[in-house]
């Protein structure tokens, strides 16, 4: 029951909540938005993603995820605010009108959902997916180290009592996996913007490889005019670079792989804050949050659509 208007975007919501809230959005405006399940994680749930969308076939597309790591509750609940967002500015916002008058716009917003549901059960601070590992006590493996780019390197754990466990080989998680075949299969994706929290930053390739990415200048001076437009709302500072020289080197992650599949604009973000509340950001910082990043969303995406 309900509608997206009256739905409450100033507090966190459970996975059911979500799951509702998308239903609602694609009910409201089936011309633009539609749900497709891309496959189901470890413990049977659905992996949904939403298409924005206002014709043709296989577009150029832009991807946007959030939710990999399930303790990091602010990029979910931005992911549902994006959502409202662009059905709310197509036909009001000249810029995003155009991009979605020549592309799609895909969002994942639960990427890893049986390890939300955790968060609100049993462990708020619960990072990886809930795979039973069949060699330890340990559960689950990092979804952001288990994909096929410089899998089991450096900045990832073959442990699977780590935070950072990679799993068994490249791409053994559904819900990577998912995305990978989606990925493939879609074969014009242009944008693949992946969502953390927290530190404040915007990150491009490479986290496993010191090698700079090719097309390094160019997304750094993207990330810069990004940085800057998020800024510009509530002065939010962020800094920017390559994952490895900005983070912390980091081996098997998601955009490393979609930037060597091919995909140029390929970025993470880190949002809010940069450490005092950390993962338990409050509730009253999800609003101010996703607006500043939408910012920062439309720069990548408008650049993206002029090249
Ligand atoms: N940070 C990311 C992590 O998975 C990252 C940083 C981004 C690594 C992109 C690799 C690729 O560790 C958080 N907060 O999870
Ligand atoms: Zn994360």
């Amino acid at each position: 029951a309900g509608n997206t208007d009256s739905f409450d975007y100033t507090n966190y919501h459970t996975l059911s909540e979500i799951y509702s809230f998308q239903d609602m959005l694609v009910a409201e405006k089936p011309n633009l938005v539609s749900k497709t399940v891309i496959g189901e994680s470890n413990e049977g749930r659905p992996l949904n993603i939403l298409k924005f969308s206002t014709g043709g076939t296989n577009r150029p597309a832009i991807w946007i995820d959030t939710g990999i790591h399930s303790r990091e509750w602010i990029t979910q609940a931005s992911g549902i605010l994006f959502a409202k967002k662009i059905v709310t500015e197509y036909g009001q916002d000249p810029a995003l009108t155009a991009i979605l008058n020549k592309m799609d716009i895909f969002l994942e917003i639960v990427v890893n959902p049986d390890g939300y549901q955790y968060t609100h059960t049993n462990d708020r601070m619960w990072r990886k997916n809930r795979k039973p590992n069949p060699s330890s006590r340990c559960v689950g493996v990092d979804l952001n180290r288990n994909w096929n780019a410089g899998f089991g390197g450096p900045g990832s754990s073959k442990n699977p009592c780590s935070n950072i466990y990679r799993g068994p080989r490249a791409h053994s998680e559904p819900e990577v996996a998912s995305i990978v075949n989606f990925v493939r299969s879609h074969g014009n994706i242009k944008a693949f913007i992946s969502i953390h929290s927290y530190s404040q930053m915007l990150l491009y390739p490479y986290g496993y490889t010191m090698t700079p990415a090719k097309d390094q200048a160019e997304l750094h001076r993207v990330a810069q005019k990004a940085v800057t437009d998020l800024a510009s709302l509530y002065s939010t500072r962020y800094r920017y670079g390559s994952i490895i020289t900005t983070i912390y080197q980091s081996s098997g992650g998601s955009i490393d792989w979609t930037y060597n599949q091919g995909i140029k604009y390929s970025y993470t973000f880190e949002l809010r804050d940069t450490g005092h509340f950390g993962f338990i950001l409050p509730a009253n910082q999800i609003v101010p949050t996703a607006n500043e990043t939408w910012l920062a969303l439309k720069v990548i995406m408008d650049h993206t659509f002029n090249n």
